[in-house]
């Protein structure tokens, strides 16, 4: 009863349902549908909203689940909502019961749910994972992942491989270590568990599974105990190479300084054995990070000729500015493009070496010997980097990649920090600032063949929310003023919009329903912006919040 491994990976294909974060493992986030397109998208309407209610609001990230006629939606503090598809009326609603003391760096966010068999399964702010019956919303099983008064909390979707729940950690900001897990879907019994930290230990099946890394060679000291690199942002699967893909954040503390090397495997991406939890190749993006430039972001199969080759690559639009693409296979390098308008911190990447041509004197200052402020510099991207957590999308007909990018800037400066147990390790201070007139966000189409820019759309605010593809030649994404925008994916011209009464930071998807297409997304304004992004923030403190999940089709 309910979707099995078979239909999960085989959503992508499946238009009558959306099962996976991303529509399919691979993340693509494109749908063959093409009853909505182009040529009438301008007419596209609401059949209905719903709201999440409750007095608290804040940022609603999620992306929707849509199978056998419901719709399923997370939305902030840890709630999931389960709609009706046809009329948006509530079946029911599960809220978590948060402690007190729980530590999100970036808002009280989740990003989505995964849902098998009679489970529909997500992660809590006080680092559990949660599986309810997907027709009642009656807990089956309750699982603590992690010790959230140190600051572990989730905010990731979870996905589902052959049978395993697996899931990343948050907490990066906080000292804690990253981490991989895997759990039975069916009992939430741990399978294996793969820290992203050199020096640690694995887990298989009750059992050591080998420590990550080799030794702790690119740490200094004891730092590698409490190096961050957390996995927040959960992972894609390949089932062609069988390999997931998780990146890693920031390394703990962000001031550089206090520990020199590599500080692998922060700030990269990460190909992990679905079976075992065993690492099968690693890349990293920022080597030594010192801005808060997370890997974290997703890493998406696809397949393209690359100098009359076909080849098997995966591409991720990185926090530190730059668009990678690598053999999947292996993890080899093929290239870096800078996707945003300025990149301080290095000046491109070096073919041979897959590492970045650092310019050293664009590193914020070390701190003095008694911790006083270093000198602070002025870095592009932000820490919120050139795109954070907000999915893009691969367009299976353009060939394009289409990234929710933001150009901004930040000044950085560095200060002494000694680690205490659920207390912010950062070492560095920070304020964001804009870097252009007219815009901050850029919705940007990248082909992945050359590294070129093929078209943009500039938006006033921080582009925030993830987007979507179709075969109408569309590409759909939300804006913080409230709008859910459509363009055309050839060009660029904006075809459509429409004003949701609170800023778009969801990620929407579509599907076929009584043989109609359906779009849809939630609205409601948070998420990292409104709580770091300083000048910038100030500027967009008159958005109001929300909390709603819109559905929309073409009128008959
Ligand atoms: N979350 C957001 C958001 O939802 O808007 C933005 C960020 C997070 C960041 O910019 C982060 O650096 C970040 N870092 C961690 C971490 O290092 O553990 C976690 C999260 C999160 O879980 O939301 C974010």
């Amino acid at each position: 009863e309910g979707p099995t491994d078979a239909d999960l990976m085989n959503d992508a294909a499946s238009t009558g349902d959306v099962l996976t974060y991303g529509m399919g493992p691979q993340a693509h986030r494109f749908s063959a549908l093409s009853a909505i397109n182009a040529g009438n998208v301008a007419r596209l309407v609401p059949a209905f909203a719903a709201s999440l209610g409750g007095e608290k609001q804040r940022g609603q990230e999620a992306q929707p689940i849509v199978y056998d006629g419901m719709i399923y939606v997370t939305g902030s503090y840890s709630r999931l909502f389960a709609f009706d598809a046809r009329t948006g009326e509530e079946k029911w609603q599960y809220d978590a019961r948060l402690p007190d003391g729980i530590m999100p760096c970036c808002d009280v966010v989740n990003r989505g749910a995964a849902i098998y068999g009679d489970k529909i399964i997500f992660a809590t702010l006080d680092a559990r994972l949660v599986a309810l019956n997907r027709h009642t919303g009656k807990v089956i099983w309750n699982k603590q992942t992690a010790d959230y008064q140190a600051g572990y909390s989730a905010t990731a979707a979870p996905i589902i491989v052959k049978g395993k729940v697996i899931y990343g950690n948050s907490g990066g900001e906080f000292g804690v270590v990253g981490a991989v897990e895997a759990r039975d879907v069916n009992t939430g019994e741990l399978v294996w568990r793969r820290p992203t930290i050199e020096g640690h230990m694995g887990a298989l099946n009750g059992k050591d599974n080998g420590i990550t890394g080799k030794t702790n060679a690119t740490w200094a000291g004891d730092l590698w105990k409490t190096g961050g690199g957390a996995t927040w942002l959960g992972g894609t699967y390949d089932p062609e190479t069988n390999l997931l893909f998780f990146g890693t954040g920031n390394p703990s503390p962000w001031n550089s300084h206090l520990r020199p090397g590599d500080n692998l495997y922060t700030s990269s991406t990460l190909a992990i054995d679905p079976d075992t939890g065993v690492i099968k190749w690693h890349y990293q993006t920022t080597p030594h990070d010192g801005w808060d430039f997370d890997g974290v972001n997703e890493f998406i199969p696809f397949d393209a000729t690359i100098n009359g080759k076909p080849m098997k690559l995966g591409a991720k639009a990185d926090r530190n500015g730059y668009f990678f693409v690598l053999d999947r296979t292996n993890g080899k390098f093929i290239g870096a493009h800078k996707f945003v308008m300025q990149t301080t911190w290095a000046d491109g990447f070096n073919a041979k070496t897959g590492r970045p041509n650092y310019i050293a004197a664009n590193r914020p200052g070390a701190p003095g010997a008694a911790g006083e402020k270093g000198g602070s510099v002025f870095a592009s991207p932000s820490f919120l980097g050139g795109k954070n957590w907000m999915p893009m999308a691969y367009s299976q007909d353009t060939g394009l990649f289409y990234i929710p990018s933001n150009d901004w800037g930040m000044d950085i400066w560095n200060e002494g920090i000694a680690y205490k147990k659920g207390a912010a390790y950062l070492g560095a201070g920070f304020t964001i600032k804009s870097i252009a007139d007219d815009h901050i966000g850029a919705l940007r189409a990248m082909d992945p063949r050359t590294g070129k820019i093929v078209w943009e759309y500039k938006n006033k605010a921080p582009l925030w929310g993830g987007v979507l593809t179709t075969g109408g030649n569309l590409v759909f994404t939300g804006t913080p003023e409230g709008y859910l925008k459509a363009f055309d994916a050839k060009t660029g011209q904006e075809l459509w919009k429409f004003q949701t009464g609170s800023g778009v930071v969801g990620s929407p998807v579509t599907w076929e329903q009584d043989g109609e297409q359906y779009v849809a997304v939630m609205s409601g304004w948070g998420g990292a912006v409104p709580l770091w992004g300083g000048e910038v923030a100030k500027s967009f403190k008159d958005i109001n919040q929300g909390g709603s999940l819109w559905v929309f089709k073409l009128p008959k």
